[in-house]
């Protein structure tokens, strides 16, 4: 063999850009979970033929044919299903791709280096495709998300990764980004995240980086502090990070990372002081500062307390290194999400080495993050998006008015069948002892593998279960007591304000928490917040569940609605919207508030919040009758015009938030409707738009489904409740 061949594969450099024949690859589905795999030989590819959603998904023609012409809101229903419904995978469920977040796929490939993973060549040749699709053309870099601008974060971290994938340095377009990255002060301007990541790939050094002591898992429960009261997702986080920090891991030096000191900073490597340079941190990149509080407590955790913090140290690392093991036990290896899913692999390593069993069991769980697409392979906000998705498409037809529709029966039967297979049955083992809430009769976000509870999850998946089984044709899967478990999970989610949160009751206090937040780039990360989305949807599972067994803890649910719906309605704004916290932004979060006014019976004849409420929408409405909103709004949270204009996806929303408070006249929700009759295809398909969701304040997330399911719905109510004339 020749050398070259030999080496291994981060040391060999990509010479030009390959493509992967699309052709060949197909989306593996297996009860909900999701990997794409690649075809090598003709055989194979022709005893596994190609669906219409792997054409779609890759960006191929689907082949789906041409509909007649739609001229009435329900015949546009019928053919954005007759696409839709082929997009349905055998399990059940509809997936999609789910990327945005520009900093997953880095600690993916930066862990599949330091645990020597051999990564298959068609999977490096289609991230590098996907990071150079994403690019940003005119500085060269990346941004926190794919539309976000350029930061030190995405570019450190992706240039990072195109080298590790064997892009080599004197590529033009990584020249540009290098170029753009020693402008902005290199990869010591980093947030808290670069600047571990590097460490740990061995291109930075840790006494630059913030202290995550694991030592903090050792407070006693009562603390204020504590970390088993911040939100999930950043204590899930916290624990590995602490584990590898506490280690001081970095991978042992190679030809190529020797080569990445001298590429990620301006000046000469051996000369940077890291220490000073623990807060330095971009303006680019610094959403939310770190306070003098923060600031004051890194210090001494640097220059006081290390003999302390030393006493305490192995007890510390134990103590998390079990809390990770429960982790990986209780989600199979799948784990919470896509940042926390590599540093467990890494903390396991470290303990257990790299031929250990979890480690391989990491290394294999990992791919159901990543996606196929058009451009190339990304890595997925979470390991998919099966439970969410599927229970609004039932929603979506149940609305329109079409579920007995015998054409749609099948189909309405496969996802009834995948949300039965996916409803979590038991409670994790340890539930108390790693701080897990309830889950049993609960449904996660992605699959029951993971297993979280997402409050919404959960009541967006009992009522699309209740609103299929009460229909005839269709068998009681799931029965009473199962949907009694999914209550009695609900119910104990509710938050001393009335209002709820994601995954779990508010555990801490959210001004001390926050003055705690050191991931910079993000905020309200700290502790769960209430959500007017998530309270909505729970109100109206709850309103759904007791009408129809009114006689299952009657008296709880009533008030727990009533505090639910007073929160909601407390949390409207002075202009009459409402903040949306996970869709972009004001239009996504109006929408679910007036169906939780709408199921207490508010509406616009009654309810001043109403008025006001489709009042603010229709001061937003655009002149061609569709709405559009900027993911700025999000992060400066006032409305800010989609620089783009009308949005198919955001259009339903605002008109279903009309329907939804009875707006009297139908005139502005037909002329919302219109625009998304006219923008449907011949074959009833709807074509992508800006991104449409958003976590933590600044990164946005793509919900691609959602440019079917909400129009679906929208015209669907519209038929139903103004008949079905055609309005175009
Ligand atoms: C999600 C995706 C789904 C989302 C909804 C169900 C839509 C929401 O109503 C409740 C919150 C939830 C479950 C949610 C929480 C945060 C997630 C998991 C994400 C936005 C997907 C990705 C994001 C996660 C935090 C990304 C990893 C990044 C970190 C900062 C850890």
């Amino acid at each position: 063999m020749p050398p070259a061949e030999r080496a291994p594969w981060y040391e060999r450099a990509a010479t030009k850009d390959e493509r992967t024949d699309r052709t060949r690859w197909r989306l593996l589905d297996e009860r909900g979970r999701q990997r794409w795999k690649y075809l090598k030989t003709k055989k194979e590819a022709d005893e596994w033929p190609q669906t219409a959603a792997d054409r779609f998904h890759l960006g191929l023609d689907t082949q789906l044919p041409d509909q007649s012409p739609a001229h009435t809101p329900l015949e546009a229903v019928h053919n954005g299903l007759s696409f839709f419904s082929e997009l349905q995978l055998d399990p059940g469920n509809w997936a999609c791709e789910y990327g945005g977040p520009m900093f997953l796929l880095p600690g993916c490939v930066i862990t599949w280096y330091v645990t020597g993973t051999d990564v298959p060549e068609e999977t490096k040749t289609e991230i590098r495709n996907y990071l150079w699709a994403r690019q940003n053309k005119i500085d060269g870099g990346w941004g926190l998300h794919i539309e976000g601008d350029s930061s030190v974060f995405g570019t450190a971290m992706n240039y990072t990764t195109l080298r590790l994938l064997g892009a080599p340095a004197d590529d033009l377009r990584l020249i540009k980004a290098r170029a753009l990255l020693h402008s902005m002060g290199g990869a010591l301007m980093g947030p808290h995240w670069t600047k571990f990541w590097l460490s740990v790939l061995g291109v930075y050094e840790w006494e630059g980086v913030n202290p995550v002591p694991p030592q903090l898992w050792l407070l006693p429960d009562w603390v204020p502090i504590a970390p088993w009261r911040w939100w999930v997702h950043m204590r899930q986080v916290f624990l590995p990070m602490s584990f590898i920090w506490s280690h001081r891991y970095s991978h042992p030096l190679t030809p190529l990372t020797r080569q990445l000191r001298n590429e990620l900073y301006p000046q000469a490597y051996a000369a940077i002081s890291f220490a000073a340079h623990r807060n330095s941190i971009s303006p680019k990149d610094n959403y939310h500062p770190k306070t003098a509080l923060l600031n004051t407590i890194n210090w001494a955790l640097v220059n006081v307390l290390p003999p302390v913090m030393s006493t305490i140290q192995k007890r510390a690392e134990d103590w998390v290194y079990e809390l990770i093991q429960m982790e990986d036990a209780n989600t199979d290896y799948a784990n919470l999400g896509p940042v926390n899913a590599p540093m467990n692999m890494i903390a396991r390593m470290i303990r257990e080495g790299v031929d250990s069993e979890p480690v391989k069991r990491h290394r294999d769980r990992l791919d159901d993050f990543l996606w196929v697409n058009k451009e190339g392979m990304l890595m997925n906000g979470t390991n998919g998006v099966q439970t969410w998705d599927t229970a609004f498409v039932i929603q979506a037809v149940v609305e329109a008015g079409v579920a007995q529709d015998p054409k749609w029966h099948p189909m309405l039967l496969n996802a009834l069948k995948f949300l039965d297979d996916q409803q979590i049955r038991e409670e994790c083992r340890d539930q108390a002892k790693c701080y897990r809430h309830n889950r049993k009769g609960a449904w996660a976000f992605s699959t029951r593998d993971q297993g979280y509870t997402v409050s919404d999850c959960t009541a967006e998946g009992a009522k699309s279960v209740m609103l299929l089984q009460a229909l005839p044709g269709f068998p009681t899967l799931v029965d009473r007591s199962r949907l009694e478990d999914a209550i009695d999970v609900l119910l104990t989610m509710q938050n001393s304000t009335g209002g709820f949160a994601s995954y779990e009751q508010t555990r801490g206090n959210a001004t001390l928490m926050e003055s705690l937040n050191a991931a910079e780039v993000f905020g309200n990360i700290m502790v769960e917040y209430d959500y007017p989305e998530c309270s909505t949807a729970v109100v109206t599972g709850l309103a759904l569940f007791t009408k129809t067994f009114p006689d299952y803890r009657a008296e709880d649910i009533k008030i727990t609605m009533k505090r639910a719906v007073d929160w909601i309605s407390n949390a409207q704004r002075p202009d009459g919207a409402w903040y949306g916290s996970w869709g972009i932004c004001f239009t996504y979060a109006t929408m679910f508030a007036l169906e939780s006014l709408a199921a207490v019976g508010d509406t616009y004849a009654s309810s001043k919040r109403a008025q006001a409420a489709c009042k603010f929408l229709l001061e937003h409405q655009n002149a061609d009758g569709g709405w559009g909103e900027s993911y700025r709004s999000c992060e400066i949270q006032e409305w800010v015009d989609h620089p783009q204009g009308s949005q198919v996806a955001q259009t339903a929303w605002a008109c279903i938030a009309l329907m939804e408070a009875d707006f009297p006249e139908k005139e502005p929700i037909a002329r919302g409707l219109k625009l998304i009759m006219k923008r449907q295809q011949a074959n009833g398909e709807w074509l992508q738009e800006g991104i449409e969701g958003v976590f933590n304040k600044t990164c946005m997330i793509s919900y691609p489904n959602y440019k079917f399911v909400f129009p679906i719905k929208a015209l669907g109510m519209f038929a139903r409740r103004h008949g079905d004339a055609a309005l175009i």
